[in-house]
């Protein structure tokens, strides 16, 4: 609360009375309550109210005492938000002697998938709490050199979802941070591990989605007659072990035409 100091003299008001009005009442009350012309209103924003006194000293020991009196620090926060159109919001947040503003809590790590394949959106959930209940903002570190800007706002209390698709295959932390609509920011969650593939079956060297002889033909033409890669090394991988090599064409070889093993699922 904001405190404030009036003293107000009713000399001025009786003399304007007498003046303009001529009003016999404004000279009684002039003589009952203001014969020394000393101020008869006092307020000191509710902590003192004095109304009608006609004593000098009264008044002065009030003021001398708000002046001397120990007011507790006054806090302020202000944020100012571009509505669109011509539009700002302006909020003013005012404590006496106590904080107006409380930074979020720390996200946990995001929930999500901690396994995936590339150029797939995956959803990722983040919760921050306020105890001023203001709106939030969150911010997504993916790992990979992308951090989005602040994303928001949503009403505390609320799980903000995002989605993303990893171009490359590897393993991520994904991070996520808060901060409320006041600029106090929280620091990143614990991390969520991701590990981004792109095996969906193994042995599909040319990885069009089907298991069959011209996956044979695409690793021998790559390993002896310089035709193109694999797109996905471990699908290529097709007996599972260690890299693309020689014994990769034995077992597709044996497995397509040799009754051998069935490759091994994705990693
Ligand atoms: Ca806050
Ligand atoms: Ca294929
Ligand atoms: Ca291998």
């Amino acid at each position: 609360m904001l405190h404030a100091l009036y003293a107000t003299s009713s000399y001025n008001f009786i003399y304007q009375a007498q003046v303009v009005d001529k009003c016999a009442a404004a000279n009684d009350r002039a003589n009952e309550i203001n014969l020394t012309y000393v101020p008869t209103t006092y307020y000191d924003a509710g902590h003192r109210v004095l109304v009608g006194a006609n004593y000098q000293a009264l008044y002065i020991s009030r003021i001398n005492d708000a002046g001397a009196r120990t007011v507790a620090p006054l806090n302020m926060i202000t944020a100012i938000d571009w509505l669109g159109n011509n539009e700002v919001r302006v909020r003013v947040r005012i404590g006496n002697g106590v904080s107006v503003n409380e930074v979020p809590t720390v996200p946990a790590a995001p929930s999500g998938i901690a396994k995936g394949l590339i150029n797939v959106s995956y959803d990722f959930t983040a919760l921050s709490s306020d105890s001023d209940a203001d709106d939030l903002y969150y911010q997504w570190d993916f790992g990979d050199g992308t951090i989005t800007g602040w994303l928001g706002p949503f009403s505390e209390g609320t799980t903000m979802v995002q989605s993303y698709a990893w171009a490359n295959v590897g393993t991520y932390d994904v991070l996520v941070r808060t901060k409320d609509s006041y600029e106090e920011t929280t620091a990143w969650s614990p991390a969520s591990s991701v590990t981004i593939g792109c095996c969906i079956i193994r042995g599909d060297f040319n990885h069009d989605s089907v298991r069959d002889i011209t996956d044979l033909t695409s690793l021998v033409d790559f390993m002896f007659a310089g035709g193109a890669a694999a797109p996905c090394d471990e699908e290529a991988n097709i007996n599972g072990i260690g890299d693309l090599d020689i014994t990769d064409l034995t077992f597709t070889v044996d497995f397509m035409f040799g009754g051998g093993a069935a490759p091994p699922d994705c990693p």
